[in-house]
């Protein structure tokens, strides 16, 4: 296989609703779409999961098309490959920018299923035809407009509600969660908002049961986190440090926490996404996939790693009439009364890219060849 033409192709996508984490409020997504055709005509589309700003990490929507235009676009570009497992390692001298790349493997695992004729979720290695989902529900102007927003989701059947939290909404707020819906399936994700110096606080939390508490260390610690968690009861998830399947490797021995948010922008695609669940799935460290507020296709791939044996707890891959009022892909993803949402049936990711309303959305696009 030899990849012939690289896309990309900036949309501009505003979210039904802010969403806002401990870093800020986003109302608009600027997302980068990679299209890839190898010289059989096969094609496959791929999504750039990084934010606006270089918040969540350092990685952000301009500078992600820089490097993709410039550096890895051309190091895919008329490489001869067996397969979109090799795609990974064309880019290795690249430090970091595991979003960018990530967008474009993902792009040839989606071209190589299409091209075997098989679904992308099979083809990576799926197991379970059906993922359980739950939702991620950002910070609110006020607690009664979260507990709305709970009562919501939980009679649509998600199976798990999660909430962000930072040092001005915490306690209280959980509290309030807490009494208003009992015993629900409940988690908290500071995006790094705490220090160890908040220790006491992150303590009284244990109070409320939750079933993890993600990410409430600094972006890039996994020491601090392993003293945290000898000292609180609550399941510590990481996310933000987790870049590797090295990565993983230290955070289990360290014991830095019990349990993985496993993105696939954040580690780089498929193929590591892949390592990672096998060493947490023989390590028995459960893993669940995350999400980046994707649009439909983002959420596609997002879909078919998702069954993959290891992720064995409802994720934050969810429908997209939660996040845009019309999704980039067709049909769009709806999730059962169950919380679930089943993966698809036809060849690589699964659903139709509506290609007229993706030029209508775009900002700018270029063709590397
Ligand atoms: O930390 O998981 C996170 C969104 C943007 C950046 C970071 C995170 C999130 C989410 C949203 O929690 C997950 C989603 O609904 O896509
Ligand atoms: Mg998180």
């Amino acid at each position: 296989m030899k990849i012939k033409s690289i896309e990309l192709i900036e949309i501009n996508l505003p979210l039904v609703h802010f969403f806002e984490t401990s870093f800020g409020r986003t109302y608009e997504r600027r997302i980068i779409l990679t299209h890839v055709r190898d010289d059989d005509g096969a094609e496959g589309w791929g999504e750039v999961t990084c934010g606006e700003t270089p918040s969540y990490s350092e990685e952000w929507t301009d500078a992600a098309w820089a490097v993709s235009e410039r550096i890895l676009a051309p190091m895919i570009l008329g490489a001869e490959v067996e397969s979109a497992g090799q795609i990974w390692d064309l880019m290795k001298q690249v430090r970091g920018n595991r979003m960018a790349k990530a967008a474009l493997e993902t792009a040839v695992w989606d071209l190589e299923a299409k091209k075997l004729e098989v679904p992308l979720w099979k083809h990576l290695g799926g197991v379970n035809r059906e993922i359980a989902c739950g939702v991620s529900i950002g910070i609110q102007d006020s607690v009664q407009q979260l507990l709305e927003k709970i009562k919501t989701e939980l009679d649509a059947g998600y199976q798990r509600i999660k909430i962000k939290i930072s040092p001005r909404w915490d306690y209280d707020v959980i509290k309030r969660v807490r009494e208003t819906f009992g015993d629900i399936a409940l988690m908290g994700d500071a995006n790094s908002a705490y220090t160890l110096a908040d220790i006491e606080k992150l303590k009284s939390l244990d109070e409320f049961k939750l079933m993890m508490l993600e990410q409430p260390l600094p972006h890039d610690d996994i020491i601090d986190h392993a003293k945290l968690q000898r000292e609180i009861a609550t399941p510590i998830c990481l996310d933000e440090p987790i870049k590797s399947p090295d990565d993983a490797r230290k955070a289990i021995e360290l014991k830095s926490g019990k349990i993985i948010n496993l993105k696939n922008g954040r580690v780089g695609g498929h193929s590591e996404s892949k390592r990672i669940e096998k060493i947490c799935r023989e390590s028995g460290m459960p893993v669940w996939c995350g999400g980046m507020l994707e649009s439909g296709i983002g959420r596609a791939h997002n879909i078919a790693i998702s069954t993959l044996a290891g992720y064995r707890l409802p994720g934050d891959v969810s429908a997209s009439k939660r996040y845009w009022h019309e999704d980039i892909i067709e049909p769009a993803v709806e999730v059962s009364e169950k919380g679930t949402i089943s993966a698809p049936e036809s060849p690589g990711i699964g659903f139709e890219v509506k290609r007229a309303l993706i030029e209508k959305l775009a900002v700018r696009k270029t063709e590397i060849k």
